[in-house]
């Protein structure tokens, strides 16, 4: 088990900022500059990819499946070096390098995509999905295959989505039953306006920062906890610092799967086939890495002495969320998207 590591100078810098750049940085810049350098991508390509989690992570292994699929479909033309355990930097600046060529494949949150496609809004609306089986079949069907191509006009080809279970809260001070619960806890949130404004309505202050950071905020009491799936809870071992974990399971947004569209470009339509068709085929397999994964980390961190508990009536978090919705669904689009999940999600109750 390994903590995620800090990411001070990247995590929580807007863009514009200005910043020493660390080697992280100067290495993901060297990147896009070779990238970049390069007109066309030549027989015999290998894609960088970038992954928060290391390699070990139920992502990570999706992404290297990904790769043994596609050098098979490609007589070993095509493949993936991947650059686990946030080699390359914090999501949100990996992500802002696929947008322009210097990564070439990228997975990560929907957090991120937030701030660049309000379609990734949607997925991510507190209780939108009624469990993970429902997100499930909405992003296999018509509504993931257009939050995926939303992504297009912003420099991304949507490749797939990758599980992400639900998120509950943790926190180092005590069990959150009621909203009431939560009253004035620091809570670190992703640099997501929409995920910022879920946690003022709830009654909790945000601190958005990255996830490399969460453990050492939440040992120097920064901030009192957060709120995750059981993988990245136990994976950062933020389960041995903050032990309440709450299942409020308030969002069951899933991960994406991106590649630069500078690159997607300079494939030929038959490598494009093959890196969809590798893509698609490396989700079940992910699935049944992410479903043994929670089991394990729930395990582990129940043996741990956290104390879990349910919430008393989920229904008072979901009324106390609902100027979330109201805020953040502004277009026709975004209104027949939720729709589409709805119906699928009478399948689901
Ligand atoms: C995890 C997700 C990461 C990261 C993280 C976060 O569940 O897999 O990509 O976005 O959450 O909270 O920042």
């Amino acid at each position: 088990m390994m903590r995620y590591r800090e990411n001070k100078t990247t995590g929580g810098l807007a863009l514009g900022e200005h910043a020493v750049f660390s080697r992280r940085q100067m290495l993901v810049t060297g990147i896009a500059a070779t990238a970049l350098a390069g007109c066309s991508k030549a027989p015999g390509s290998v894609f960088r990819t970038a992954e928060f989690h290391p390699a070990s992570y139920p992502t990570s292994l999706a992404i290297t499946e990904m790769g043994r699929l596609m050098e098979g479909y490609s007589d070993g033309r095509l493949s993936i070096k991947l650059y686990a355990g946030s080699q390359l930097g914090a999501e949100r600046d990996t992500l802002e390098m696929t947008t322009f060529g210097g990564i070439d494949i990228n997975r990560v949150s929907l957090g991120p995509l937030n701030s660049i496609e309000p379609m990734t809004n949607i997925l991510g609306l507190p209780f939108l999905f009624n469990n993970v089986a429902h997100m499930r079949d909405a992003m296999d069907g018509a509504p993931g295959r257009k939050v995926l191509r939303s992504l297009e006009p912003h420099g991304l080809i949507g490749l797939c989505f990758y599980d992400s279970g639900a998120r509950s809260f943790y926190n180092t001070k005590r069990p959150i039953r009621t909203p009431e619960d939560m009253a004035g806890m620091k809570l670190r949130v992703q640099n997501s306006d929409l995920y910022v404004s879920l946690i003022q309505e709830l009654g909790a202050n945000p601190t958005p920062m990255s996830l490399g950071e969460v453990y050492q905020s939440l040992v120097q009491g920064v901030i009192d906890g957060a709120e995750n799936n059981w993988p990245s809870y136990f994976e950062g071992r933020h389960f041995e610092v903050a032990k309440h974990y709450s299942l409020t399971r308030h969002v069951i947004a899933p991960e994406v799967l991106v590649m630069s569209r500078q690159l997607w470009e300079r494939l030929t339509a038959s490598e494009q086939e093959i890196v969809r068709k590798s893509a698609r085929e490396s989700v079940p397999y992910m699935r049944k890495l992410w479903d043994l994964k929670t089991l394990d980390a729930e395990k582990t961190i129940r043996a741990s002495g956290v104390e879990v508990n349910e919430v008393d009536d989920q229904q008072a978090f979901v009324e106390r969320v609902q100027p979330v919705w109201r805020d953040y669904i502004e277009t026709p689009a975004q209104r027949r998207l939720i729709d589409e999940i709805a119906e699928i999600g009478a399948d689901h109750a």
